[in-house]
């Protein structure tokens, strides 16, 4: 973006923010910024080495020497020669002339390099990852030139002078070639080559098309206030690089969550450069070798989401604010008035008094628990957000207790640290610290005790106004290890969701948590799902919706959606439209809108949109045990709810950039109008056969075709051999308590089996780790004129629910037997008089 663009669009949008927040405020922020100068002054940081004080005096000095220009860049020096070698029970342990390294493989599939200046080695520890059993076997051979160290899927080449790295698969196939390390200053790097035809996918939040390569990226966690296509980086920060070369995936976890950056072919069209600010460099890289492997391990790794409660698949509705419990009542009865599926209301900061989190205002919500009760009568859940930054107001108990306990953040000089955010100058907990993390929790209980059913943290990059975050010297405990800023800032978001995941679990034990959050690193599926923020409303920042989606899931952080219609900004009848059917295809569904934006629920667009909007709403709740299904694969094997073309065929050319179509779960291609004024697509059918979901045209795979796609219409394709299991329409996701399900069937043409899952549970509690839940495998294949479904199932017999009602596209049966007994049925919707059963074979005529 240009300069002259940029600071137009930053002034503006200072100016709609003064107005926002008054005018002490505005004073507040901006000494907010010669406050960062005199703390920088007064607590230098320096590269590998803890923040100390100077004095005042010397500081002062300091800050007129820091107006001067920066000194010229070290420059890059690699880590020399091999000297020695010593064994590790699972790798091996390399000095060279520059540096020390350990690497070691923690699974056959599943290598972690680790290097510092010198020996010892600290003792892991990280944000990000899971403790690691290892399993594999690993055998070492020692030449001359070079070393190896194999594992049953790989082969690490060590080449000692200079110290280069290669690892192949057990078969010999390139994975990483020529990697080197060195320093930059203080500063550790590391460098490969970028073979052609290698792509790059996942690095989390990014505002750019789904593939990677040839640009650079910024690993750190920021609040740009609104973004474009282009911004970078955002707020949340995943260093976790997919690629994909061949067919082969691999992925590499860039474990510092210092400041770091990624050159992915930008400087060097075949090099990948990385490099970063804290003092050790960390890479735990990992063979798929496709990409369903790869999210497994990956997600074994840093963890799997939790199984959420099932309303929170179901739409939310939200909005920067409604204002008031009247407003709120308004909304959500005429949600119901008007049959517009909702499960969710969201309330945003003003809900709280002054900004002060866990309290709420007393004259325009005066009865919250009356409120909350009278939505969960109607089928709504409530959520609330919480803010980090603690409002300094000695009167406020949140506050005077987190003083006494002393649980905020503090400068090196033992003074609290403070800065302005929505409620004035705030104190920030320290959420590094397992005590901190138990105290936050606690506070929830309030909110918990009235009913808030969900919970939204933002503001937690952490942010300051006017796109800052605090001074890097602030004091962190990091779990007893000591740190500041600079390691803290992007696990910030991370653990203010642990804390909160952790104390609700203890307040309610028995009732899955929900959190979402803004900002994140590594790991925060473990904890809670997120949202891409403050996005703006246009074309081309829709168009880019699914990369960004596309991209998280791949980072292991599935559970994600955007602001429909655009947070910043006022989406014409038609983007609206087109934003809120797309998004009925993701896995978190909401909408919402910035202050100051026109209205922005489903019938303020006008009858056409509404009638829009109730098509995808009444098919979301439709799909609702299909899209369950999708999560608990997500939840069980890490594979993303919202799934890139790629995920069918990694080695297919034509699948590398396709960001405008995805698969929905194991069977459904979803392919949205993303432009103005378009009432026709191209979209590529992966391989094998389709059917149109609307009209049942069976289409041939393989190939590009076009397809009619006016305003109301998301072209959407079943798989042939698909069972899409389909519920009713309901106002929200549990108004009907044991729903009767349809099997709607997609006849395969040819013989082979196609595998459909279906998962029920009681979708609230964490009954179904004892047992509690239903998982049925259903199998559809043409055995010459018949179609034979099987049906195995495990778990709970009466979580499977009601009998279905078999439907079958493109066929009609003119004889069905139910385990060899003849059903006397004939017709495409067959009402089966059990719900359990082990064959249905139909005798299907072709319509
Ligand atoms: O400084 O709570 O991204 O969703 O509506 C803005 C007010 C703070 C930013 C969030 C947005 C939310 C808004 N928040």
């Amino acid at each position: 973006m240009s300069r002259l663009r940029y600071w137009t669009r930053r002034l503006r949008d200072l100016g709609e923010n003064a107005r926002r927040i008054g005018p002490t405020q505005v004073i507040l922020t901006l000494a907010y910024g010669p406050r960062l100068a005199w703390y920088r002054a007064r607590f230098p940081t320096r590269p590998g080495r803890p923040a100390s004080v100077r004095p005042r005096l010397a500081a002062a000095f300091h800050l007129l020497l820091d107006r001067l220009p920066r000194m010229t860049r070290p420059t890059p020096q690699p880590v020399g020669d091999l000297q020695t070698v010593t064994n590790l029970p699972q790798g091996l342990a390399l000095t060279c002339t520059a540096g020390y390294l350990t690497l070691e493989a923690l699974g056959e599939h599943h290598l972690r390099l680790r290097m510092v200046r010198r020996p010892p080695m600290p003792a892991y520890f990280s944000y990000a990852t899971l403790p690691v059993s290892t399993t594999a076997t690993v055998d070492r051979v020692e030449e001359d030139e070079a070393l190896e160290l194999r594992t049953a899927a790989l082969r690490v080449c060590i080449r000692r002078r200079p110290l280069q790295i290669d690892i192949h698969t057990a078969a010999g196939e390139p994975l990483i070639s020529c990697l080197t390390l060195g320093w930059e200053g203080e500063m550790p790097w590391l460098e490969q080559a970028l073979p052609e035809g290698l792509e790059g996918y996942g690095l989390g939040e990014r505002a750019f098309p789904l593939a990677l390569r040839g640009r650079r990226y910024s690993l750190i966690t920021r609040d740009p206030e609104t973004y474009r296509p282009g911004d970078d980086p955002l707020y949340i920060n995943i260093p976790f690089l997919v690629t994909v070369h061949e067919g082969r995936a691999c992925g590499l976890l860039f474990d510092s969550s210092y400041r770091s950056d990624l050159d992915l072919g930008h400087t060097q069209p075949d090099r990948l450069r990385y490099r970063t600010t804290g003092p050790e460099l960390r890479l735990d890289f990992l063979l798929g070798p496709d990409l369903p492997g790869l999210l497994e391990r990956y997600t074994a790794l840093t963890g799997r989401m939790n199984l959420p409660p099932r309303w929170t698949l179901g739409y939310h509705q939200s909005r920067w604010s409604y204002e008031t419990a009247a407003i709120v009542r308004r909304v959500a009865a005429e949600f119901r008035r008007r049959r517009l599926p909702c499960d969710a209301i969201h309330l945003d900061i003003d809900y709280m008094d002054g900004f002060r989190c866990f309290t709420w205002n007393p004259q325009t919500f005066p009865d919250p628990a009356g409120l909350i009760a009278d939505l969960h009568r109607q089928g709504f859940r409530v959520v609330a957000m919480v803010d980090p930054g603690i409002k300094v107001d000695p009167n406020y108990a949140v506050c005077a207790d987190g003083i006494r306990q002393d649980c905020f953040l503090k400068l090196p000089d033992g003074s609290l640290f403070h800065g302005p955010v929505w409620p004035g100058e705030c104190y920030f907990p320290d959420f590094t610290d397992p005590r901190v993390r138990a105290w936050w929790g606690e506070w929830y209980r309030g909110l918990v005790e009235v009913g808030v059913d969900g919970f939204w943290n933002d503001m937690n990059e952490p942010t300051i106004f006017g796109q800052r975050t605090f001074p890097e010297a602030v004091q962190y405990h990091v779990e007893g290890h000591g740190g500041d800023h600079r390691q803290a800032q992007s696990v910030y978001g991370l653990q203010m969701v642990r804390a909160s995941f952790e104390g609700l679990s203890r307040l309610r034990p028995d009732r899955r948590p929900w959190v979402f959050s803004r900002s994140g690193y590594a790991g925060l599926q473990r904890y809670g799902s997120s949202w891409t923020g403050d996005n703006t409303s246009a074309w081309p920042d829709l168009a880019l919706t699914p990369a960004m989606l596309l991209n998280l899931g791949l980072s292991g952080l599935s559970f994600t959606g955007c602001d429909i219609g655009g947070f910043v900004g006022a989406p014409t009848p038609e983007l609206f439209a087109r934003w809120f059917s797309m998004a009925a295809f993701t896995p978190f569904f909401r909408t919402h809108a910035a202050k100051n934006t026109p209205w922005r629920e489903p019938w303020v667009f006008g009858p056409e949109v509404e009638a829009i909007a109730r098509r995808y709403l009444n098919l979301r709740m439709r799909l609702l045990p299909y899209l369950y299904t999708a999560f608990w694969q997500c939840a069980t094997r890490g594979t993303p709810i919202m799934r890139p073309l790629l995920w069918e065929d990694a080695a297919h050319p034509a699948y590398r950039h396709r960001d405008d179509q995805w698969l929905l779960g194991d069977h459904l291609l979803v392919s949205p109008v993303l432009t103005p004024a378009t009432d026709r697509r191209e979209l590529m059918l992966p391989a094998g056969h389709w059917y149109d979901f609307w009209d049942d045209t069976p289409v041939a795979g393989g190939a590009i075709i076009g397809r009619a796609a006016p305003l109301d219409t998301v072209p959407l394709h079943v798989r042939a051999g698909a069972v899409l299991p389909l519920g009713p329409v309901q106002q929200y996701s549990d108004e009907l308590p044991h729903p009767a399900l349809e099997f709607h069937l997609y006849p395969p043409p040819a013989a082979e089996p196609v595998v459909s899952w279906l998962y029920n549970d009681d979708g609230e509690t964490l009954a179904y780790r004892r047992g509690a839940y239903s998982l049925t495998r259903l199998e559809l294949r043409r055995d010459g004129d018949r179609l034979v479904l099987t049906r195995e199932h495990e778990g709970d017999p009466d979580l499977a629910g009601p009998a279905p009602t078999v439907v079958l596209h493109g066929a009609y049966a003119a004889a069905v037997a139910l385990d060899g007994a003849d059903l006397g049925l004939t017709g495409s919707a067959l009402a089966l008089p059990t719900a359990h059963w082990q064959r249905l074979e139909m005798l299907p005529a072709r319509d």
